[in-house]
């Protein structure tokens, strides 16, 4: 995110290599707890689950096979893309049936059964998800299978293949799956069809006939046709597709003969490279190579400095993490934690609860609402389970603690010893004492660890000696809270019905609630919440040491486990500078981040290159939707908390911006936000010194398998970024007419001519079907786009690859260079200017914050002035926010 570090980035990422066992296949038992009187009723043997490869290429795509214990014995096939996760041990699904567990010979077993299941988990997304149940013949095999197929499956370069793979990958699966669609689709667009002697390699040539020649680099030579000799290739690659913001002693431009190197590699007509040419078709096949992804490998692995301190990442992070849908009365789930987790996500929630049961467990749970409860031992235990299959780099856990037991709060302190053991981390590193004015240690010191986030309570003897970091005592808690005869368990209300409410477990702040429609969702901004820090009727006399007051409910043992991310009532941005405390923190409802970032830009970013601040959504969200976390990154808050289980507008940008980096689930936030010596306001409208605004081109030339109907499509273009970055539906195509298959638009590209902040931008392509139907988009990070020709294969909604759909573009990235005449007048014209200062940022984040329903107002003006704005690029406030009220038409 941040600019590239010194010397090139050695890559780590590999492709996917397949051991024998896995290529061989292994014997499984494949069950289900739901098994048909005929699966018991036929004699069988196991099956065969192997790894395919398509062809005897090297491909790194593969599918999985294996075969239904059926009388029929279908051979199933997966997309190994497709897996999230594969299990074995104590986490897989366990055949609870006397009758399924007689026949996979349970009673019989030498070890546990649990060592001999192989669970793979698929699904589209983190809620519906589904498993794969197989019983193998040894427990090492299922071991070798869970690790191999998880490893295959989380590759980036498996999730990030060239344009050739996916075509090919596209021809296996839809000849050998679905001849008839593709045949129709064939049909529709008056192509040949219905040839059963198609084969793999056929079909292949006659894919690749589809792309038009207006892709081949003809056009960029002139003549149609014409031989590309070495030295035109070599113009081209360095003038057209070299990024020319890479630095020209560590990325040189390549010489003659390195491009006559790379033209042997895809050319297969050597008599003509003798003579210095190639021959048509060598450009088009080195246009969908891996020289040529719209991402450069490095970007997708883990290659930003992680040694700077926590709070100079912006770290992924969940909002009450448990729910898998609606925040009222959607079922709680400990599977959501190992998915949230297992999609990088670095900060989880543990809403906790006294249990009720005899047994007093606690539970993890949304207090006063309908949504179940579930078992906090086995969140915890999914935690340590996956919190370091995606990345090794720290998880904290933020708990909302409503736990008004000792005992139960002792159990919750001794599950998370006992089961995360040496990763939770408990005492400080040496390095970073707890004392005023000491950074946070960095990601890269905090490898494998995990940190609680919970109210800490400081007793007069407390821990850490001498430190006067006012830890002054609080009156205390605990004898408050034991006094507390109120069992504060979130169940038992009905209905309809007033409640009382223990708000924060502060004592003094009981509330009654009347009136409350769970089911409707009319329930106030009380509810909102949730966490620990928003409520406002505690305002602050003092700025010293006052904000531990409010705690008052961690117990000693959970007390003890909070280091680095302590809560922390907010009181003022002067306030947490006077006392300099990295290791305290603040949760804000997003409707108060917001309005610190009006009142406080500034002060917000600053604040933020020091501490923690964890943004969380509003309690009116009962839908689980999300607001836009680009608001956020935008100030440089790291835990920017969003709904997982809705994958809405603002939950994709979340997935784009996390992609990269290895996935790790920590991005570098600009050096701007995080130097000392520097001041960013995010609401700048110009060039900030020193930072290098960039112009960015966008050329959007074709579309390729855009969808199998006779349908007409179009492509439209948004930028989100800093408030002055924003442009939302930059750009719409014209509609095609009635093809999908290979439409070519080649229009006048867009200028996005000042990209004020390109670290923090992300670039949206999308298609659609004529009426908005929406087929697949892409949203890559500015920094990380690889300029030049680029095939960008589509992701769904999800952020799955579409595999086939594609869409072909011309973009440039350049180092902006100020046309000092055009900003006069820009400046001159720009009646903003004149507008109130708060009233102007709020109109610049308009383009962020627009939620549904507000959208409809002044949707043809906003038509109209897109145009206008896609030719020329102007950018003037009034105009952006107009096509900003377009945005959310189609999603949000
Ligand atoms: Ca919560």
């Amino acid at each position: 995110m941040a600019g590239a570090q010194p010397g090139t980035h050695a890559l780590k990422l590999k492709p996917s290599t397949v051991p024998n066992t896995l290529q061989n296949g292994s014997r499984f038992m494949k069950w289900d707890d739901v098994m048909s009187d005929e699966y018991f009723n036929t004699p069988r043997t196991p099956s065969l689950m192997s790894l395919l490869s398509p062809s005897l290429s090297l491909y790194p795509f593969f599918s999985l096979s294996f075969s239904l214990l059926s009388l029929l014995q279908e051979t199933e096939l997966l997309d190994i893309t497709h897996i999230k996760d594969a299990r074995t041990g104590k986490s897989t699904k366990t055949p609870k049936e006397a009758k399924l567990r007689e026949l996979l010979d349970v009673g019989n077993l030498v070890g546990r059964i649990e060592n001999r299941l192989l669970t793979i988990v698929t699904g589209p997304d983190m809620v519906n998800i589904t498993y794969l149940n197989f019983m193998a013949l040894q427990e090492e095999e299922a071991t070798e299978w869970a690790e191999e197929l998880f490893s295959l499956a989380s590759n980036l370069l498996s999730h990030n293949m060239n344009r050739e793979t996916s075509l090919e990958k596209a021809i296996v699966r839809m000849f050998s799956a679905d001849k008839k669609r593709v045949e129709t689709a064939l049909e529709h667009c008056n192509l040949p069809f219905g040839r059963p002697e198609l084969s793999s390699v056929f079909s292949q040539q006659y894919v690749q006939s589809l792309i038009p020649d207006y892709f081949s680099l003809s056009f960029c030579r002139g003549a149609k046709g014409a031989y590309l000799s070495v030295d035109q290739m070599t113009e081209f690659i360095n003038e057209r597709q070299r990024d020319p913001r890479l630095n020209e002693i560590l990325y040189p431009p390549l010489r003659p003969s390195q491009t006559q190197t790379l033209m042997e590699k895809y050319e297969l007509n050597h008599s003509l490279l003798k003579q210095g040419r190639d021959q048509p078709g060598t450009d088009r096949k080195y246009l969908v190579s891996d020289e040529n992804g719209v991402i450069p490998p490095e970007k997708l692995d883990q290659s930003e400095d992680m040694t700077f301190p926590l709070s100079h990442y912006f770290i992924n992070s969940s909002h009450n993490t448990y729910l898998t849908a609606g925040q009222l009365a959607g079922s709680s789930s400990v599977e959501m934690y190992r998915q949230v987790m297992l999609a990088g996500c670095r900060c989880v929630e543990l809403d906790c609860w006294k249990g009720r049961t005899t047994e007093e467990e606690p539970v993890i749970t949304h207090g006063f609402t309908m949504t179940s409860e579930i078992c906090f031992k086995e969140v915890i235990e999914a935690i340590a389970e996956c919190a370091f299959k995606t990345s090794p780099f720290p998880v904290i856990l933020s708990f909302e603690n409503h736990v008004d037991s000792p005992k139960q709060q002792a159990k919750m302190a001794e599950y998370c010893r006992s089961i995360f053991g040496d990763a939770l981390l408990i005492d400080p590193l040496e390095k970073y004492p707890l004392e005023s004015g000491v950074p946070l240690p960095s990601p890269q010191e905090l490898i494998g660890k995990i940190l609680i986030k919970n109210k800490k309570s400081h007793k007069p003897s407390a821990a850490h000696g001498n430190k006067r970091m006012a830890e002054q005592p609080t009156n205390q808690s605990v004898a408050a809270e034991q006094a507390t005869d109120e069992p504060s368990s979130p169940s038992n209300i009905t209905e309809g019905e007033p409640f009382i409410r223990n708000d924060n477990n502060n004592k003094n702040t009981f509330r009654v609630y009347e009136n409350v429609n769970i089911l409707s969702g009319e329930i106030e901004a009380e509810d909102d919440d949730d966490d620990d820090d928003d409520d406002d009727d505690c305002k602050k006399t003092s700025d010293e040491g006052t904000a531990e007051e409010r705690e008052a409910v961690a117990t000693e043992e959970m007390s003890t486990l909070v280091n680095y991310v302590q809560p922390t009532k907010f009181n003022s941005f002067e306030a947490s500078k006077k006392v300099n405390r990295s290791f305290q923190m603040s949760s804000f409802v997003e409707t108060k981040a917001l309005e610190h970032l009006t009142k406080s830009p500034v002060e917000f970013v600053e604040y933020n290159k020091q501490q923690l601040s964890r943004i969380y959504p509003k309690g009116t969200r009962v839908d689980s939707s999300n607001y836009m976390p680009q608001l956020f990154w935008n100030a440089g808050c790291q835990l920017v908390a969003l709904n997982f289980q809705t994958i809405d507008l603002s939950m994709q940008l979340n997935l784009g911006m996390y992609e990269y980096n290895g996935k790790s689930g920590y991005r570098l936030k600009p050096e701007f936000m995080r130097r000392p010596d520097k001041h960013f306001d995010p609401f700048a409208e110009s060039t900030v010194d020193g930072i290098v605004a960039n112009t960015v081109k966008v050329k959007i030339i074709s579309g390729q398998f855009l969808s199998d109907k006779k349908v007409g499509v179009y492509v439209e273009l948004d930028m989100f970024g800093l408030p002055v970055d924003t442009r939302r539906k930059a750009l719409k195509t014209k509609t095609s007419q009635s093809n999908a298959i290979n439409p070519v638009w080649d229009e006048d590209p867009i200028i996005f001519k000042k990209v004020v902040l390109p670290t923090l931008a992300s670039l949206r392509i999308a298609a659609f079907e004529e009426g908005g139907k929406f087929i697949g988009h892409r949203i890559i990070p500015v920094p990380a786009i690889r300029p030049g020709y680029r095939y960008i294969g589509l992701r769904n909604e999800k952020n799955q690859s579409l595999i086939l759909p594609a869409v072909f573009v011309y973009i440039e990235v350049k180092d902006y260079v100020p046309d000092t005449f055009a900003d006069v007048i820009e400046a001159l014209s720009n009646p903003i200017r004149y507008v109130n200062l708060l009233e102007q940022r709020s109109q610049q984040l308009a383009a962020l914050t627009l939620e549904e329903g507000e959208e409809e107002t002044s949707k043809e003006v906003c038509g109209r002035k897109g145009v206008m704005d896609s030719k020329n690029g102007f950018s003037s406030i009034y105009m952006y926010l107009e096509i900003l009220l377009h945005c959310c038409c189609c999603w949000c």
